[in-house]
């Protein structure tokens, strides 16, 4: 029999809700671990309290606290005085207060607490592998990608190894450094046994492409990456311009891995404040429409971090099917924001984005950012369906499936080259 298209309001909305809530998540960018990694996958209380979003909000509770004094502290007492702050002493309203909260109570743990000891009691019988286990089940989510960083001196050695790394975790080669420090990498690539020079001369140029086709070879990485401050720019006469057009674009499309920019950080804003530091910039993004008609055989995914660089993306975007925009990273992964941008993207792009990955750094925000953005994804594409009923076309439930399939991870499956 076939199936019968939803012509009611409300049997609509019931089932877009009920299909986003229940269909598995491939996360596109986190800086998650998988357990072979050892110490390098973060997960548990402590950890989740010491995420860098709540280290810059517990020192606006306390403007006396001085970062020094607190990141000197050891990473238990960091986390005590950020639940004191930030959850005992007022309520935890901020959206990145709000997800420790919706952790704890996944979890079976009591938010309103006192102190972290019942928190910390609640991980401590499981293994990494369980806990992974029980996170990536609790959060539907079925893969995710981690953030792979060979100058990283903590994970490279751990890519010396013969890893076994578990399927659900893909690797992305990170390549900033590469990119944005020239003058550092440059050592260490010679170091490594690769004679580039600091005049980039063209067999410097193969010496690096040959560097990314044997880190490809070793990490399988789904995509390469870099985030990008907000004045990079296409062509240019510079070291990060010249790395990557004559190196990194041609190895991403010889090699079939796509490459995913991220535009828009300010790094180190301020500097004592740690990774709690950086910042937002607006950028001009017309070096993005010269990549892609130059391009064109390549494939490049995008996150932009400025609020006021998205809407210009969506028409980019539009321009060119080389270009995947994903995400709404950062300090734009809040409710208000996220409604705002998915409702555009779907409006401007429609099925052809993926309106969303997590950042986690902690394995257990897996558990709050997929159940913070369902809903809003639900209540996004629930109103564009009611819109098309409207208009006088009615979805079957397969339909609706396949759709937000895509959007939750097919899309980039689908967007690497055949
Ligand atoms: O560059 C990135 O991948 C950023 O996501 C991080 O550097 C940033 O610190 C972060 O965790 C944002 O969510
Ligand atoms: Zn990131």
């Amino acid at each position: 029999m076939n199936e019968q298209p939803i012509r009611t309001p409300d049997a609509l909305a019931a089932t877009v809700a009920e299909v986003v809530a229940t269909t598995p998540i491939f996360d596109l960018h986190t800086h998650l671990f998988a357990p072979c990694f050892g110490d390098l996958l973060l997960y548990g209380v402590d950890e989740l309290l010491t995420y860098h979003y709540l280290i810059s909000e517990v020192h606006r509770a306390d403007p006396a606290l001085r970062p020094a004094d607190f990141y000197a502290q050891p990473k238990p007492a960091q986390a005590d005085l950020i639940w004191r702050k930030l959850f005992v002493e007022a309520a935890p309203l901020s959206e990145a207060t709000r997800g420790v909260v919706t952790v704890l109570q996944a979890l079976g743990v009591d938010p309103q607490q006192p102190d972290l000891r019942s928190a910390r009691e609640a991980v401590a019988s499981y293994s990494p592998t369980q806990y992974v286990d029980l996170i990536f089940s609790k959060a539907n989510v079925s893969a995710v990608v981690m953030t792979n960083d060979p100058f990283d001196a903590a994970e490279r050695p751990c890519w010396e190894n013969d890893l076994i790394i578990d399927p659900r975790f893909h690797a992305a080669l990170r390549i900033d450094n590469l990119l944005l420090k020239w003058a550092e990498t440059r050592p260490l690539l010679n170091a490594w046994g690769y004679a580039a020079s600091d005049s980039l001369d063209a067999a410097s140029l193969k010496e690096v492409r040959r560097f990314l086709n044997a880190w490809i070879d070793r990490m399988d990485p789904v995509y390469l990456a870099a985030s990008l401050p907000a004045d990079f720019t296409l062509p240019a006469p510079t070291p990060a311009a010249r790395l990557l057009e004559q190196a990194v674009l041609p190895v991403s499309v010889e090699r079939g891995v796509p490459f995913a920019f991220m535009p828009g950080v300010k790094r180190g804003v301020n500097p004592a404040l740690g990774q709690a530091g950086d910042g937002v910039a607006r950028c001009d993004l017309a070096w993005i429409e010269y990549l892609c008609r130059s391009y064109p055989e390549n494939r490049f995914l995008t996150t932009v971090l400025a609020r006021e660089n998205q809407h210009e993306l969506c028409v980019i975007a539009r321009k060119f099917s080389n270009l995947l925009p994903f995400g709404c990273w950062w300090f734009l992964n809040n409710p208000s924001l996220i409604e705002e941008l998915t409702r555009m993207r779907f409006e401007m792009l429609g099925l052809s984005q993926i309106p969303q990955h997590s950042d986690c750094r902690i394995l257990d925000q897996l558990l709050y950012k997929w159940a913070h953005f369902r809903p809003i994804l639900g209540k996004v594409l629930g109103e564009k369906y009611q819109d098309l009923l409207t208009a006088g076309w009615a979805p079957t439930r397969s339909q609706i499936q396949r759709d937000v399939k895509r959007v939750l991870g097919e899309n980039f499956w689908s967007f690497l080259p055949r």
